[in-house]
């Protein structure tokens, strides 16, 4: 038989080489436990609907009625629906060309980016253009489509924190560029520190690779951190003196759980930097629908916001953008109640805030709730989530375990985690999908199982854990070091 344009061996070698933990082998093998009816607890993927949080009523309300219009000549809509979710479904369709059924421009439908432009001066205190922002189908295509703008080949370089959401890693890997990656540090709450950045860029730098972009995300994903002002300045230099474009994914901004620091755009930082540096460096920010108390990530809905990228480039992107003609019109509609949520006075005010804060809160007392569970177990130790959605704690695992791994041919932590999975019905993620330092373990859970049932969860890693650590442990009795 001759070998067919798709047979795996005649595949494009980037396809094969990509890979992406969050659905990985670990996913793979809860879906088949809950095939045979076990109980599985879906902690892999950032998905709070999935896990029973419910939808904010407002934008509900909205989108129903933009999906339905015939419901808006209704007599008795008033009865059903308030009457500032009426007028903002008309001022939404009055937007579209045609309705929810009808593609829009290519970069998203202009009220709305005009809608995204007054959130981030209201936000940042600095205006922005509508023009510079391309509404898309979620974050991620926002970030495939900057990363591909990018890359033009194997010796382009992108410096990725270590560890990283692989949304990074699979699309460098895609597209055949560099990942260059700079580690956070773990004993300093998962800080970044520039000269980690300036070695990276040193050794790739050695290897003939070109760096051309650096990625911050902000709140951290998997790592939960938060960065502070000073640091977002020290970043910005940086990238500026190493001519370096800055791609800062802060789809976690509204997920913050401490006070010390609240979040603060790398745009905002930029700005107050003042000329030349405000002037020059390129950066490209991103959002989302996904995340945040709105948690739709099947609405599919991001943007993205230039900064200092010159008007050629922007039809570049723009002409990209028009080959998949357009994204998707509810998730745009999405975006536009995100960034311009009802207003004190409004009749949904009070409800959407009731809901929204009631969503937050709640995540906050499920971060404290997990790092103090993880940190009550045996050779585990967690720093406390300051924002996003997950937990990432170290797993010290004796050498036994890791001996037992080897033999069963998998990485230590797959091994433990899949372990964790058939004992208990927890899915998490190993370290080694988003990257570790070598020889050091980790998993990542999400915080967002419901709070009620979080104890139970807690209780039921660590009688696992630290069952699993008596058994392999060779100084077990022994207090954790
Ligand atoms: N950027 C980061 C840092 C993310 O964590 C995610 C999703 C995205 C972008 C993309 O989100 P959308 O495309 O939905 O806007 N995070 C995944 C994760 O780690 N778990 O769940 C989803």
């Amino acid at each position: 038989m001759t070998s067919k344009p798709l047979d795996y061996e005649n595949l494009n070698e980037n396809i094969k080489k990509c890979q992406y933990a969050v659905r990985g082998e670990l996913y793979l093998r809860a879906s088949e436990l809950q095939k045979e009816g076990k109980k599985i607890i879906f902690t892999n993927v950032g998905n709070p609907h999935a896990l029973g949080q419910k939808p904010l009523t407002f934008p509900r309300q909205v989108i129903a009625l933009c999906q339905a219009p015939f419901l808006l000549d209704d007599p008795n809509v008033g009865l059903i629906f308030p009457a500032d979710a009426i007028a903002r479904a008309k001022h939404y369709l009055g937007l579209t060309s045609g309705g929810l059924g009808a593609y829009s421009d290519s970069r998203g439908l202009p009220g709305i980016r005009k809608e995204v432009a007054e959130f981030i001066e209201r936000r940042d205190g600095y205006p922005t253009d509508p023009e510079l922002i391309f509404l898309t189908d979620g974050a991620s295509k926002g970030v495939m489509q900057i990363l591909n703008t990018t890359i033009r080949g194997a010796s382009d370089g992108i410096l990725v924190p270590v560890p990283q959401y692989p949304l990074y890693s699979a699309t460098i890997a895609l597209l055949g560029g560099s990942l260059v990656p700079y580690y956070l540090e773990e004993t300093a709450n998962w800080g970044l520190d520039v000269n980690n950045l300036r070695q990276s860029v040193a050794q790739a730098r050695s290897e003939g690779i070109t760096v051309r972009a650096m990625v911050i995300i902000n709140p951290g994903n998997p790592t939960g951190q938060c960065l502070s002002e000073s640091n977002l300045k020290e970043v910005l230099n940086f990238c500026y003196e190493n001519n370096l474009a800055l791609l800062a994914d802060e789809v976690y901004q509204q997920n913050i759980y401490q006070d010390e620091r609240p979040f603060i755009s790398a745009r905002k930082v930029l700005m107050g930097m003042g000329l030349p540096v405000s002037r020059e460096l390129q950066l490209v920010s991103f959002h989302t629908v996904s995340k945040g108390y709105w948690g739709e990530c099947g609405q599919r809905g991001g943007y993205f916001e230039m900064t200092n990228l010159p008007p050629k480039t922007v039809e570049e992107i723009y002409k990209v953008a028009s080959i998949s003609l357009s994204p998707n019109v509810p998730a745009q509609i999405f975006m536009g109640l995100m960034v311009n949520p009802p207003k004190p006075g409004d009749i949904s005010y009070d409800r959407f805030v009731k809901e929204s804060n009631g969503i937050l809160e709640s995540l906050r007392r499920r971060a404290q709730i997990m790092t103090d569970g993880f940190n009550s177990c045996r050779n585990v130790v967690c720093n406390f989530t300051e924002g996003a959605m997950y937990s990432f704690p170290q797993i010290r695992l004796p050498a036994k375990i890791i001996e037992a791994a080897k033999a069963a041919g998998k990485e230590p932590d797959v091994f433990y985690c899949l372990k964790l999975l058939e004992a208990t019905g927890i899915s998490t993620v190993p370290g080694s999908g988003f990257g570790q330092k070598p020889g050091v373990f980790h998993l990542r859970t999400t915080i967002l199982p419901a709070e009620e049932d979080m104890p139970e969860i807690m209780a039921s890693f660590k009688k696992f854990n630290d069952e699993f650590m008596d058994q392999y442990d060779e100084y077990a009795g022994y207090s954790r070091i």
